[in-house]
This record gives structure tokens, C-alpha cells and sequence, in this order.
């Protein structure tokens, strides 16, 4: 057993239960011309979690974790794309539309794919989610299972939404979340702060939140 510092109280766990989880670190949220841009954000409060995760991410699969990559988008046809989520925001560039680094939200397309510096190696399993949370209509459940995965260890973005998302679904079906503070970002400070806080509020309501730091210390 490991010991990590965290809030609300040490996160305790096993390597060999515990998968690092890299939520939607796609082109189209981090760099300009994506979807994120295309909601009207600023992608640049993002790129300061790259770092850290690469840092992670080396230890992680140093000491073998296991370590999986979500990113969220469609089918070419955008037929698994709700209606309600094409037509919200009355954007100008929509999911499916065009842009410079290809469809945006689109599998295939240049944008959707994971940003080089953490991209995946061979073996690591990457879900494709068309939802926010990773465990909505993917095989993440099974893959976690197959493998006696009972913690995750979450980093990506964006802090409030995809990130938030998926603890929520993973605190639902039985799993330890350890959210890593320097490592999820979004575009909106106040949410990111309030965001972590709603997690280990309350005794740790849905999970643990602790830096990359204290995580990486753990491991050894
Ligand atoms: N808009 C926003 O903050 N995020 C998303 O739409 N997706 C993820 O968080 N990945």
C-alpha cells in the first residue's frame, strides 16, 4: 500500500489497482482553432497542466500502471451526436463543422487526436466518449474490471466538465478518485477552484484531490 498526501485525508493505494486516467487532452481543447476555442475560450489557461502530466505519466508507466486516454467526440456521420448537444450554444463553428485542424469533435480529424507531447504508447487504452463523462456509452467499465482496477488516479480537461464528469460516474460505481490539482485545468478559474473543492468537500464526497508531488512521492 501507498500512501499519497491529499485532501480531505491521505489517499491511500495499491499500484496495482490504481490506473492513471488522462482525460480529453485532444488538439481541440488545448490549441487553437478547436472546439474549446470555437465555445469562445481562452485554450491558453490549459497548457499549463501539460507539464505536469508528462511528468506523471512517466512515472506512471515506470512504475506500470496502467494507464488509459479518454477523448471525447463523434462518429464521422455525427450519429451518436444528440441533437441537444449539436444545437447548444448557437455557435458560429459547430461539432462537425470545418476548421483549421480538420471536423471539429470529430474522430480521424487532426483536432480530436491527443496533443504529441502525452501522446499514448502502444497498449494503453484509449476510450472514445461522446459525452462528457467517460463512463457514458464507452467500454471503460469493462476494461477497469478486466483489469481489477479499483482507483483512478485523474488528470485532463476540463476541470469542471469532463473531469468532474467522470469522478462523479467513477464515485457511482464504486471506485476511489485521486484528482491531481495540478494536472486538471480549465477555463475558468473560479470553477476549477470550486470544482476541486466540491470533490473532497464533506469527507471526501466524491474523491481526493492532491498535487502530482505528492502522488508521484507515493509511488516511489
Ligand atoms: N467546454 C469544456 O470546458 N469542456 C468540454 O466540453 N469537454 C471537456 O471538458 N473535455
Amino acid at each position: 500500500m501507498a500512501l499519497a498526501r491529499a485532501a480531505p485525508y491521505e489517499f491511500e493505494f495499491e499500484p496495482a489497482r490504481c490506473a492513471l486516467v488522462i482525460i480529453d487532452m485532444q488538439r481541440d481543447f488545448v490549441e487553437p482553432g478547436g472546439f474549446g476555442a470555437a465555445l469562445g475560450n481562452d485554450v491558453s489557461l490549459l497548457q499549463r497542466t501539460i507539464a505536469p502530466i508528462r511528468t506523471v505519466l512517466e512515472a506512471a508507466r515506470q512504475r506500470d500502471l496502467l494507464v488509459i486516454h479518454t477523448r471525447e467526440g463523434h462518429r464521422a456521420d455525427l450519429a451518436d451526436l444528440p441533437p441537444a448537444k449539436h444545437r447548444r450554444g448557437r455557435l458560429d463553428l459547430k461539432i462537425g463543422d470545418p476548421g483549421p485542424m480538420g471536423r471539429l469533435l470529430v474522430r480521424g480529424e487532426r483536432g480530436h487526436d491527443i496533443i504529441d507531447t502525452l501522446a499514448p504508447l502502444p497498449g494503453e487504452p484509449v476510450i472514445d466518449k461522446p459525452g462528457k463523462g467517460a463512463f457514458h456509452a464507452t467500454d471503460l467499465a469493462a476494461i477497469l474490471s478486466s483489469r481489477d482496477i479499483g482507483q483512478l488516479v485523474v488528470c485532463g480537461v476540463t476541470t469542471e466538465v469532463c473531469v468532474s464528469t467522470t469522478v462523479r460516474e467513477a464515485n457511482d460505481r464504486g471506485y476511489d478518485c485521486l484528482v491531481l490539482d495540478d494536472c486538471v485545468g480549465s477555463y475558468f478559474p473560479e470553477f476549477h477552484a470550486a470544482a476541486l473543492a466540491m470533490i473532497s468537500a464533506q469527507g471526501g464526497i466524491f474523491g481526493w484531490v492532491g498535487s502530482s508531488q505528492a502522488f508521484i512521492e507515493a509511488l516511489g
